[in-house]
């Protein structure tokens, strides 16, 4: 199942969320395809810049990743605004009680996100929240980080957490591209969901390494939105991954 369509492409129903009427047939939904192995992080803060890079992954990339940064900045909108034309996956790494999350999970897919991800030190009941609130889109819930402090709380509880994620019916996890070995032994809980990893470029780890240890595909970010080329950059690690 990995590499191709995980779960059916549905729309997700868009009634009854308060305050969120603003989506249109237009936006995509489902699963995420991946061609490239590639998750863009789109985290530049300045709108046009983050339009413009969004523009030139188009084609390289097989989703873009929204995190607070770009949010902040640019408002929600501009999940809405990606949504026509990419998968976008809400990163707000939610990790609340069950019935916040579930208001956050409705409000982003009501916007167009057709992923999101959220923490599992909440605990179960509140993943379970943000898979129930999904409904079509997709849950991925942080394993292990990717940072040096990663190894500090998240690296001891990382099998239990992507057990969690397995029961509680998540798509995928997330794992650190600079622990290869962390990546494989992270397959080994979740069988075939979706493992996405962080941490390539910038914080140092491979594109390929992270792949051949099991990973489906690469979260990227700087390397890609602070490039002068990102449809070069992207092509390069694409690169990278196919010689792996
Ligand atoms: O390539 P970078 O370092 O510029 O960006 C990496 C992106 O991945 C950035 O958006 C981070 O918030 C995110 N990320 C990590 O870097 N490490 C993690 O452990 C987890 C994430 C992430 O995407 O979590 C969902």
């Amino acid at each position: 199942m990995r590499g191709t369509l995980l779960k059916r492409a549905e729309p997700a129903s868009r009634e009854g969320v308060k305050g969120a009427t603003f989506m249109t047939e237009t936006l995509r939904r489902g699963a995420m395809r991946l061609r490239h192995r590639i998750v863009a992080a789109i985290d530049a803060t300045d709108a046009d810049r983050a339009r413009s890079v969004a523009k030139a992954l188009a084609g390289h990339v097989d989703a873009l990743k929204v995190n607070w940064p770009l949010v902040l900045a640019a408002g929600p909108g501009i999940v809405t605004e990606f949504a026509t034309s990419a998968y976008v996956l809400c990163d707000f790494k939610i990790a609340d009680i069950p019935n916040t999350n579930r208001l956050i999970v409705e409000q982003a897919v009501a916007r167009g996100a057709s992923g999101v991800i959220c923490h599992a030190f909440a605990g179960e009941d509140s993943v379970r929240a943000c898979v129930e609130a999904a409904k079509a889109a997709e849950v991925f819930v942080v394993t292990e980080m990717s940072h040096p402090g990663g190894q500090e709380f998240t690296a001891k509880h990382a099998e239990e957490f992507a057990r969690l994620a397995v029961r509680a019916g998540a798509a995928g996890i997330i794992a650190p591209a600079t622990r290869p070995e962390r990546v494989r032994i992270l397959r080994g809980v979740v069988g075939d969901r979706l493992i996405l990893s962080p941490g390539v470029g910038a914080q140092g780890g491979n594109p390929a390494d992270a792949i051949r240890a099991g990973a489906d595909a690469v979260i990227v970010g700087r390397a890609l939105y602070e490039a002068e080329d990102p449809a070069k950059a992207a092509a390069a690690i694409a690169r990278e991954i196919e010689t792996r």
